[in-house]
């Protein structure tokens, strides 16, 4: 039988991450894979799912506040690192044998998990031979030819530091209108075009980051950063039949798995 593979899902905050992990935990139970989901983020407040396991049952940001008299954001760093402390003890509580998939939802800010040590100490502890990073970007970050760029180095960051197969999706597809989807659609299979609309938007508003862009843009585009991405949408259940095929691309040779009905 094919191994647990955990599904990370990252992104900048209120990209869709717990949206898409109650979404896609709902697409994988539809089609009898049996999933089970983390949430690693201590200042979640409502959660569209019910976790198997879940850091708040011993970290939470109320607490962190209170204790050490912080405010959230100096208690979001400090909840980052606790948690590594209780990975262990999170590992356990995941019936790893029995789930064909887990999904772990990250912490709101991306930095608290992507650019602290212990999410390095989580992938390791729990199952680092068969993870795959969900990177979703927000299109409502990436309308703009220098938003686009940095979203895709932000992936692209994430993936340099975990060193684990990444899966850049466009996430709300649902919320896009025309524009935005041909917008986005034209830069991935053309980025010629992004090239030339980063330039454009450098002569309209010269500034640091536009200039930046530029140079970011030429530096990916010789890498082959700027390939397809494929769109997801939590509001209409799209893009999760494409994800399971990739996610079988990359560990299980392309195969179906075996489903439990
Ligand atoms: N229409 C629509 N809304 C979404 C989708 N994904 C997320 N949202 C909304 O975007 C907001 C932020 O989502 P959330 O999952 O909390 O983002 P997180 O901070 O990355 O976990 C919420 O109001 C969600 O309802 C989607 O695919 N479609
Ligand atoms: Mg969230």
């Amino acid at each position: 039988m094919q191994p647990t593979t955990v599904i990370y899902v990252l992104g900048t905050a209120g990209c869709g991450k717990s949206t898409f992990t109650a979404a896609a935990a709902r697409w994988l139970d539809s089609n009898d894979y049996s999933v089970q989901t983390v949430n690693l983020d201590p200042g979640a407040d409502a959660l569209p799912y019910e976790p198997e396991v879940d850091v708040r049952d011993w970290v939470t940001l109320a607490d962190i506040m209170e204790e050490y008299g912080l405010g959230p954001n100096g208690a979001q760093v400090v909840a980052a690192d606790m948690i590594a402390l209780h990975r262990s003890r999170m590992i356990d509580e995941l019936a790893v044998d029995e789930a064909q998939f887990i999904i772990v939802d990250t912490p709101g800010q991306l930095e608290l998990f992507a650019f602290r040590e212990s999410a390095k100490e989580i992938i390791n502890g729990i199952l680092p031979k068969s993870s795959v990073l969900v990177y979703l970007i927000d299109p409502f970050n990436a309308r703009t030819p220098s938003g686009y760029i940095s979203q895709v180095m932000l992936a692209n960051l994430c993936k340099l530091r975990f060193q684990v197969p990444t899966i850049e999706l466009i996430s709300k597809s649902d919320m896009m209108g025309q524009e935005m989807r041909e917008v986005l659609t034209r830069w991935q299979e053309y980025p010629d075009h992004l090239g030339d609309d980063v330039m454009r938007e450098a002569s309209e508003r010269p500034t640091m980051e536009t200039e930046l862009s530029i140079g970011l843009y030429r530096t990916m585009e010789d890498l082959g950063l700027f390939g397809a991405r494929e769109m997801v949408s939590a509001g209409d259940e799209r893009g999760f039949e494409r994800l399971y095929q990739t996610i079988q691309l990359v560990y299980g040779g392309g195969e179906d798995r075996e489903r439990s009905a």
